[in-house]
């Protein structure tokens, strides 16, 4: 573990997701994965209180991981394909979680909106002042997005969990890009993907009207 914690870089994480949209536009979901385990990773290097954050993002991607393990693989390939193939057979609970509590569409909807998270904190954390603090930038971009999907107790976990984030100097160097210059580099060379990746999938949510699923 330490040794993997050594070897660990942010970079991978963002790489994989530079490797996610397709010349056809579409996100695919392998490399969505893999940058999201590596994201886990990262989580875990951030301490055991992080730990619950990132358990629930763990389970998601199982979930998705076993549609690209089953006999419907194909089907998982990308984003689009998801939707399409789950929408036409009825795999996805609309109003009310039931029969399909667990469908890849709604799954995939929590790592997405996580993404937008990540995607605002990664941006404050590029821009911000060298002596900023990691946790309210961490607290200012979660209230203003994935705060409103999280009940009350998950909101309060989470601002305990953030007031032990480092300052943001020592936060860069926990990413093992390089000095601290050099990470911000790499975010101003990476967040461009990623907000591509969410910015195509918010779109496709959108036109299904899938952005609310339960
Ligand atoms: C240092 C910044 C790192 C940002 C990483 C983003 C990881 C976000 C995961 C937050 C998970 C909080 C705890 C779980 C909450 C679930 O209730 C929630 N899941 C997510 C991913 O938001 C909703 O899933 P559910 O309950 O509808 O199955």
């Amino acid at each position: 573990m330490a040794e993997e914690a050594e070897t660990f870089s942010l970079r991978e994480v963002l790489v994989a997701f530079t490797a996610c949209v397709s010349e056809q536009r579409e996100v695919r979901v392998d490399p969505y994965l893999a940058g999201w385990k590596g994201l886990v990773r990262f989580l875990n290097c951030l301490g055991t209180i992080f730990s619950f954050i990132s358990k629930d993002a763990v389970t998601k991607i199982e979930i998705i991981e076993n549609y690209r393990n089953s006999d419907q693989r194909d089907k998982y390939l990308t984003v689009q394909s998801m939707v399409e193939y789950e929408l036409a057979n009825g795999l996805v609970d609309l109003q009310k979680r039931s029969e399909h509590p667990n469908s890849g569409c709604r799954t995939f909807l929590r790592l997405h909106r996580a993404l937008h998270w990540l995607q605002m904190f990664l941006e404050g954390l590029r821009t911000g002042e060298d002596n900023s603090k990691t946790s309210v930038i961490c607290s200012e971009t979660y209230d203003a997005s994935l705060a409103n999907h999280h009940p009350w107790i998950i909101r309060k976990a989470a601002g305990v969990a953030f007031c032990v984030l480092p300052t943001r100097n020592t936060f860069l160097e926990t990413m093992n890009v390089g000095t601290a210059e050099e990470a911000v580099a790499m975010l101003g060379d990476a967040l461009p993907y990623i907000c591509e990746v969410y910015k195509i999938t918010e779109e496709l949510y959108a036109q299904h009207k899938l952005l609310d699923l339960p």
